[in-house]
């Protein structure tokens, strides 16, 4: 899978991409990450990428031409599932779609900057908007990074553990139930004893019981099917 993204910022996005289980995935040839500046696209003498807003509306937009022409660029070389641009008013991002486009192909993520990119953009190039939150950040850089994060860790052979990916939150549309390691005894901390009882299908049956039982206080939304 590549996942190539767009921005006017690259040096945001080198430092998550360059540890821990994203960097091995690279490196064991599972993803190929491609940052680019859209700046490299543009045909402006200073290398502009925004302009003012039509209607004598505050801050700038995003100009079409370098956008398009990278996107172009980059789609006469491989074909892309979703060219997905990151924005606030976009499809909140949920498990479900990280699932999905982890088995979709290629894609492609925009970064919008200052006030967004050219609404133009959106309707003719745009396949897919989503956002990770209701909150607004100051740009779709940490949102890309978020979002390539979720589809790369549960790329199979990123993860060592086949079986880890499989049991975290979310993935059931369960909260993970607690977790425990060693000492079973921390200064009077104790480790519930059902999890060193041995008895792996008790174990197995608490697990499942806990994981229910902290979904329903924390986030019983997740409880309402398709909410
Ligand atoms: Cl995808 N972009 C920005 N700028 N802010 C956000 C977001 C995206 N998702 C939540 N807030």
């Amino acid at each position: 899978m590549r996942i190539d993204i767009l921005t006017v910022v690259p040096n945001l996005l080198e430092s998550p991409f360059s540890d821990s289980i994203i960097q091995r995935a690279q490196d064991n040839g599972v993803v190929e990450i491609c940052v680019h500046d859209i700046r490299d696209w543009s045909q402006d003498k200073h290398k502009k990428v925004d302009d003012e807003p039509f209607g004598g509306i505050a801050g700038m937009v995003m100009t079409i031409q370098p956008i398009l022409d990278a996107v172009n660029a980059l789609r006469s070389e491989r074909t892309y599932s979703e060219i997905i641009y990151l924005t606030p008013d976009g499809e909140p991002l949920k498990q479900a779609r990280v699932n999905q486009l982890s088995i979709s192909g290629n894609v492609m993520m925009i970064c919008g900057h200052y006030k967004g990119i050219d609404e133009r953009l959106r309707q003719h190039v745009i396949t897919l908007e989503l956002s990770i939150g209701d909150y607004v950040l100051s740009g779709g850089e940490l949102a890309a990074a978020v979002l390539t994060d979720a589809i790369v860790r549960i790329l199979p052979g990123a993860i060592g553990d086949e079986q880890s990916a499989l049991t975290d939150s979310f993935q059931d549309d369960l909260l993970a139930p607690p977790i425990y390691t060693r000492p079973a005894n921390y200064n009077g901390w104790e480790v519930p004893e059902i999890l060193r009882s041995g008895d792996h299908a008790a174990i197995e049956k608490w697990m499942e019981q806990q994981a229910y039982d902290r979904t329903k206080s924390r986030r019983p939304d997740l409880l309402q099917k398709d909410s």
